[in-house]
């Protein structure tokens, strides 16, 4: 497999740490986002975003195809109804968390520390993984305090070597 990917990408980091729980071999395009390749653009148009999977785009799309494809070790939960609170859970990424990540990241007004605080974690792994570039982001980039149940868990992810990576990623951008 190859992953087009970008060190600073939050949800190339969603990809990346699937790959490694999974175990997953794979090759690494590095592409520089300040300076678009245009095979990036024709490969997953409008914008060139990554990352892109084998020719697939959408993190949260990936993220369930390595999951099809490798089924183990597991990143959905095994009953049905807890499944689809994982998926819910990622679905609804944008108003629980990114969209104040964003606009505190450019100094617009936001609700960041409230969602931080009524952050649904811990529930499944693979909802962990596709919050957690984030939280990491916000904490180590961004300078921002965690909640102690947040910080909590974040602590107990990093001791997994597939985040433990990110740590160092994040640390060098
Ligand atoms: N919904 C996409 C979002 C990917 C995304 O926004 N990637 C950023 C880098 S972190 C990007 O390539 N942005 C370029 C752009 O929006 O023009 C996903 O989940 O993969």
């Amino acid at each position: 497999m190859n992953l087009v990917d970008a060190a600073r990408c939050p949800y190339c980091a969603r990809v990346r740490i699937a790959l490694a729980e999974k175990g997953i071999e794979h090759e690494v395009t590095q592409v520089d986002l300040a300076d678009r390749p245009e095979w990036l653009l024709e490969l997953n148009p409008p914008y060139g975003r990554v990352p892109v999977l084998d020719g697939l785009p959408e993190s949260e799309v990936i993220m369930e195809l390595l999951e099809e494809i490798h089924p183990e070790p597991a990143l959905l939960p095994a009953d049905p109804a807890a499944r689809a609170r994982a998926r819910l859970q990622v679905h609804r990424f944008d108003s629980n968390l990114g969209d104040d990540y964003y606009a505190y990241r450019r100094g617009d007004p936001n609700d960041l520390e409230a969602k931080l605080e009524a952050l649904e974690v811990g529930q499944s792994l693979f909802a962990d993984i596709a919050y957690v570039p984030w939280v990491l982001r916000a904490r180590d980039m961004l300078g921002v305090t965690l909640p102690r149940r947040i910080a909590d868990w974040l602590a107990v992810l990093e001791r997994r070597p597939s985040v433990a990576a990110e740590v160092e990623i994040v640390r060098a951008l």
